[in-house]
Parts: structure tokens; C-alpha cells; sequence
């Protein structure tokens, strides 16, 4: 980690952050102004990703826009998604759960309607079978011997029996999710037998 004068350098650099044309053209201009920071051809800076990356590759890689070039603050990409339909007992949709791919971690989205209030147990199943009473999903998501499926907090049911919640997690990735396009499964328990499985949906691409 080098700490070499950039105190300086950063008050040289501040003004050409913004644009790649402008740090492209100070690039050109060689060791004007830059001389005592960084060898030619390089900008440094006391901020941490604050140097526009300059591509030598024309036009740019997809998924880049430069700053003041795109109209709004939403991510350059967005995540893979995937959208399951839950069934309660009698086989009804009782609501949905919504898995998006975001930066090294899975945003989850519960809606349900219907059930009993209270606090639902609810967790990723290993297989991506609803069917019965739902015995069929199997145990938890295991990953090393660690019960990642089970750990996300309660989905609470309100009086009228509609409940949301979103959560992330990083215990397992994206791909231990799809299953090599095998799938997985939710379950959501019983608010007072935690054995009983009232709903499952499954998550499959
Ligand atoms: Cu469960």
C-alpha cells in the first residue's frame, strides 16, 4: 500500500475525474501537471475507485456507461431473477417468492396471503418438489455441512393473513440455487408446529 504523496496529486487530479474523454486527453498531455505523482499516462488518486477506467477496446464493455451519460441511479446491470408461485395444501397459490442475483449475495422477496398470523418459519429446501405435504421438498439447503436454506428470518403474517419480507443473503450463491437448472425449493411452516409445511413453491429457472 503506497502512500507516496498523494495529497498533492489528489488536488491535481480532482478537476479530470469526471470524464473519460478528459483523463484520455490528460493521458495524451504525458507529464504535464503529473510528473511528481504518477509515471506518464497514469492518474492517481486518494479515493479508493474514484479513476474512471480507460478502455483500449472500442466501443467500451457492454454494461459500462460513463458518469452523466445514463439518466438514472439504477445499477448498470441487473441481476439474473427468478419468480416462484407458493401453494398452500390445497394446491392454491398463495403467494410468491422472488430470488435476485445482486452483487455477491441473493436479494429474497417473500408476498403471501392467507395464512395463519403470526411468525412463519420459511426456508430454502433442497429439492424442487412441492408436492403432498410437502415432505417432498426434503431437508434444509446444505452447503459443507452448514444449513444455509434455514437461516433467514420469520415471515410475519398480519391479521389478515398477508405478509412481505425481503432479505439477503450470501450463505450460498446463485448457483447452488438453480442446481445445475434442477432447482430448489421453499417451504413455509406452520406458525406453531414447526414441522407442519403449509406452503412450498418451487424455484426452478
Ligand atoms: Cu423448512
Amino acid at each position: 500500500m503506497a502512500l507516496r504523496s498523494t495529497a498533492l496529486c489528489s488536488t491535481t487530479s480532482l478537476p479530470f475525474r469526471r470524464s473519460r474523454a478528459v483523463v484520455l486527453s490528460v493521458a495524451a498531455l504525458g507529464t504535464v501537471g503529473l510528473a511528481a505523482c504518477a509515471p506518464p499516462g497514469q492518474v492517481t488518486s486518494t479515493e479508493k475507485g474514484t479513476v474512471p477506467p480507460v478502455f483500449t477496446s472500442s466501443p467500451p464493455p457492454a454494461g459500462y456507461a460513463p458518469e452523466g451519460e445514463h439518466e438514472a441511479e439504477a445499477p448498470v446491470q441487473e441481476g439474473a431473477k427468478l419468480t416462484a408461485d407458493i401453494k398452500g395444501n390445497d394446491g392454491k397459490t398463495i403467494g410468491t417468492v422472488t430470488f435476485t442475483d445482486v452483487d455477491d449475495a441473493i436479494k429474497v422477496t417473500i408476498e403471501a396471503k392467507g395464512l395463519t398470523p403470526g411468525n412463519h418459519g420459511w426456508h430454502v429446501h433442497e429439492k424442487s418438489v412441492c408436492d403432498g405435504d410437502f415432505t417432498s421438498a426434503g431437508p434444509h439447503l446444505m452447503k459443507d455441512n452448514v444449513d444455509v436454506g434455514g437461516q433467514f428470518p420469520t415471515l410475519f403474517i398480519q391479521k389478515d393473513g398477508s405478509g412481505t419480507l425481503t432479505t439477503t443473503t450470501d450463505l450460498f450463491t446463485w448457483d447452488d440455487l438453480t442446481n445445475d437448472g434442477n432447482g430448489r425449493a421453499v417451504v413455509i411452516h406452520d406458525v406453531t408446529d414447526t414441522n407442519k409445511r403449509v406452503a412450498c413453491g418451487v424455484v426452478k429457472e
